[in-house]
C-alpha cells in the first residue's frame, strides 16, 4: 500500500484504491487487498471535499473506489472479492459450505446493524438515555457475534478469514463510541476478537497514515 497523490488517469499501472481511512467500507477493502498480496496505489479523500477524478468514475461518491485497467469498482464486497479472486494468497477464501451463513452475516452487520450504530455513534452524549438505547439497540447483534465467538477464535471457525475481515471495522466502530464501556462490556469474547485483531499486523498495515 503506497501512498500517492493523485490517479494518473494515463500512466496508472498499478490498482488504485481512493480510501478514506477510518471509514470500514475502505477498512475492509484495504485488510482485503493487503491479505491477498495486491500492492496497490491509494489516495486519501477529504469526505467534505471529494476529489473531481473519483466522482467522475463513480457518481455515488462514496468510498472506497477501486481501479484496476479500465475496472472500477465502487462497493467495498466487490474489491475484497476481487482480491479473493486473485488467488495470491488463501488467507480469505470461502468454503463453499459457508457462503450462505457469510452472506447472511455481513447482510445483517451493513443494513440493520450499520442502521443502528450510526444512530448510536451521532447521538450526543447529552441525550445519554437516547444513546443508550441506540447502543442496546446494537447489542442484539452484538451478543449474536459473541456467541460464536465464544467456542471459536475467529466468527467462522478457529481460522482467521474473510468474514472477520468484512465484520471487524465496524464491531471496532461499535466499541470506539465508549472505550470505558468497551473496557467493561459483557462481550468477553468479541472483547477479544477485536483486540486480537486490532493488534494484528494486517489492520496495522491498513491504518497505515499518508505522512508515516
Ligand atoms: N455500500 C458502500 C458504502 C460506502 C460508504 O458509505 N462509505 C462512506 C464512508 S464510511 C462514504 O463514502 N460516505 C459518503 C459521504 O460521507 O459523503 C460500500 O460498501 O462501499
Amino acid at each position: 500500500m503506497n501512498y500517492v497523490k493523485q490517479l494518473d488517469r494515463e500512466g496508472q499501472q498499478r490498482p488504485f484504491l481512493f480510501s478514506y481511512r477510518r471509514c470500514p467500507y475502505a477498512i475492509r477493502a484495504r485488510m482485503a487487498l493487503i491479505a491477498c498480496e495486491i500492492d496497490f496505489d491509494i489516495y486519501e479523500i477529504s469526505l467534505k471535499d471529494k476529489p473531481k477524478q473519483m466522482l467522475e468514475l463513480s457518481l455515488k461518491g462514496t468510498v472506497p473506489v477501486f481501479i484496476y485497467n479500465e475496472m472500477v469498482l465502487d462497493e467495498s464486497l466487490d474489491i475484497m472479492n476481487w482480491a479473493k479472486e486473485q488467488k495470491k494468497n488463501t488467507l480469505i477464501e470461502i468454503n463453499p459450505a459457508d457462503e450462505r451463513l457469510v452472506k447472511k452475516i455481513i447482510e445483517a452487520n451493513d443494513g440493520e446493524f450499520k442502521n443502528k450504530l450510526d444512530l448510536y455513534k451521532y447521538t450526543s452524549n447529552k441525550d445519554i438515555t437516547l444513546k443508550i438505547k441506540y447502543r442496546k439497540d446494537c447489542e442484539i447483534y452484538i451478543k449474536s457475534l459473541n456467541e460464536k465467538l465464544e467456542t471459536q477464535e475467529y466468527l467462522l471457525s478457529n481460522k482467521f478469514g474473510y468474514l472477520d475481515i468484512a465484520i471487524f471495522p465496524f464491531i471496532r466502530q461499535f466499541f470506539n463510541v465508549d472505550l470505558k464501556w468497551f473496557e467493561s462490556n459483557p462481550y468477553k469474547s468479541l472483547k477479544n476478537w477485536v483486540e486480537r485483531i486490532s493488534d494484528s499486523e494486517l489492520f496495522n498495515q491498513s491504518m497505515q497514515k499518508p505522512d508515516s
